[in-house]
């Protein structure tokens, strides 16, 4: 006979303030626990989520609470979590200056690194495991320290244009921003409860954070975090749009922002050099440009011209002139490219652009003077992210889904072709490359709990070293990230 009493309670809100609201919110918007929404809870199964809430969740503090609440009651608050609330949750100017954590103050700590090592060399690695980033040396592959991170990071963390902090952003919006000479977390805010990505702006001035919930952007002061605007995201008849993205785009002195729900991609300036189609000339004042189209997901060209993004005419695909304001050509892509992935580089005299696809098993390569596309390499299996460098002649792709995950193709960036296809360990996911910044070493991630880093010669394509890690994902270059690198995100 069990001896464990549950509470017993028929009113689930009840039951949520009393074990999950002082962690996740009384409104379920997050906390110091994430937010329980569905649009927060997308990408963990409901099974999954009982057994968390029934057993906790290892290196979080989310605790155990099967001897509390009753299975019946577990799936009961499962349910509960699942369920859209019936209103786009506020997170305003308010909620966000509430939250914000200054653990060191401005100007507090010294401006001399604590460790030696090549200052533009180095790498983070976010480990999604455990919640943890790693920075490591990126000349002797040594770790140099290790940190905690908020749960659940995506995107890319962005570097300050001298590559000594680097912004680290939340699903569940919490932007943090590192010190990485004194090895310390500095400065932290919530600026949304279910955000896409952050980008840092050229002049190394602000941060815009783009959200999903509520609908909007928001602009922090890269100093210290503290908000500076809350953009709602409109259409000009008031229809709200999720942002599925906000990239800097250095050259112009501006954010672009590419938007879910409405036919819009959105730049929004920095400073007040720009005066030609700009609604207001107050800082961080918005360029609409209106497609015929919904724009998601996108790549820029190298002089941050054009904009190259899905689209959902038959095509699959777009180009934007981002100093005409319009599509200038449509592009043939299958499947669902992911082009925030793609890279670009010199072929036969003239830029190509390649481009990964998470649903269909083929890289699509596109000439960027005729937009046509020139070659569609087979891969093993539909991947997510490539990578290059100027000073490499190979590109990397994963196979990031099906049978194959095992699998990383390098592609010869002047014949097109694969040479060699890796499976560095057997039955793991192999997933996500990024270049030291000379272009002579590989670091490759398995996408493991019990997983590696993987340091490999760029040229000979042999086997360096292995660096335990948990659940390594992504992992940036500072030199490469700060200088626009061709065959890195940005
Ligand atoms: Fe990502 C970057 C969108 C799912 C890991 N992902 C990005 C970016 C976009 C994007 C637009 C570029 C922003 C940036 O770097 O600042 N990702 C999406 C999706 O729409 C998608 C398919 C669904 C979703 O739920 O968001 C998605 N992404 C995932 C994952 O499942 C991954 C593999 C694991 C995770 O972290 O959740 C994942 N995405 C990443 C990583 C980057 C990223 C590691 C940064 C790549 C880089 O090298 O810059």
């Amino acid at each position: 006979m069990s001896h464990i009493s549950y509470a017993t309670t028929t009113n689930i809100d009840a039951l949520y303030q009393q074990h999950c609201a002082s962690c996740h919110g009384e409104n379920r918007l997050g906390g110091m626990g994430p937010a329980l929404l569905p649009e927060n809870l997308k990408r963990l199964r409901k099974k999954k989520a009982i057994n968390v809430i029934a057993n906790g969740r290892a290196a979080t503090q989310m605790p155990a609470f099967a001897n509390k609440i009753s299975a019946k009651d577990i799936q009961s608050l499962v349910n509960y979590v699942y369920t859209p609330l019936p209103y786009i949750p506020k997170w305003g100017m308010n909620e966000i200056k509430k939250s914000h954590l200054i653990h060191f103050k401005p100007g507090s700590l010294g401006d001399k690194p604590v460790f030696k090592a090549d200052m533009l060399n180095l790498f983070i690695v976010v480990e999604l495991g455990d919640h943890h980033a790693t920075l490591l040396d990126g000349d002797r592959f040594e770790p140099i320290h290790r940190f905690k991170t908020r749960f659940a990071l995506h995107g890319g963390p962005k570097y300050s244009p001298d590559g000594r902090y680097v912004y680290f952003a939340s699903r569940d919006g919490w932007i943090s921003k590192y010190d990485i000479y004194n090895l310390k977390t500095v400065v932290e805010i919530k600026a949304g409860i279910n955000t896409r990505n952050l980008a840092v702006s050229g002049d190394g001035k602000s941060v815009l954070v783009g959200n999903y919930l509520p609908h909007n952007l928001v602009v922090l002061d890269a100093e210290n975090l503290k908000p500076i605007k809350v953009i709602p995201v409109k259409d000009m008849n008031g229809k709200s749009s999720r942002v599925s993205a906000v990239y800097t785009a250095t050259p112009r002195n501006s954010f672009i922002a590419a938007l879910k729900d409405i036919p819009e991609v959105w730049e929004i300036y920095y400073n007040d050099k720009h005066d030609k189609n700009i609604e207001d000339k107050t800082n961080f004042s918005i360029r609409r440009i209106k497609l015929d189209d919904y724009l998601d997901d996108f790549q820029f060209d190298q002089s941050y011209t054009h904009i190259m993004g899905t689209g959902r005419n038959n095509k699959n695909g777009q180009v934007i002139d981002l100093n005409l304001g319009h599509k200038v050509a449509d592009l043939e892509l299958t499947g669902l490219p992911h082009l925030a992935s793609g890279i670009t580089w010199q072929y036969k005299g003239k830029m190509i652009m390649a481009s990964p696809n998470i649903k269909k098993s083929e890289i699509s390569i596109i000439d960027m003077t005729t937009w046509k596309t020139i070659k569609k390499i087979k891969t093993l299996g539909p991947g997510f992210f490539m990578r290059s460098h100027e000073n490499s002649r190979y590109a990397w792709a994963d196979v990031f889904f099906g049978p194959n995950k095992e699998a990383v193709h390098i592609i010869d960036k002047e014949t097109l072709e694969i040479v060699k296809t890796l499976k560095p360990s057997p039955g793991k996911n192999a997933a996500h490359v990024e270049f030291d910044r000379y272009g002579k070493h590989v670091l490759l991630s398995v996408w493991d709990m019990d997983g590696e880093l993987i340091i490999y010669d760029a040229n000979t394509l042999k086997e360096i070293k292995r660096l335990p890690m948990k659940k390594p994902s992504g992992k940036y270059n500072v030199f490469n990230k700060i200088n626009r690198s061709s065959g890195t995100s940005h």
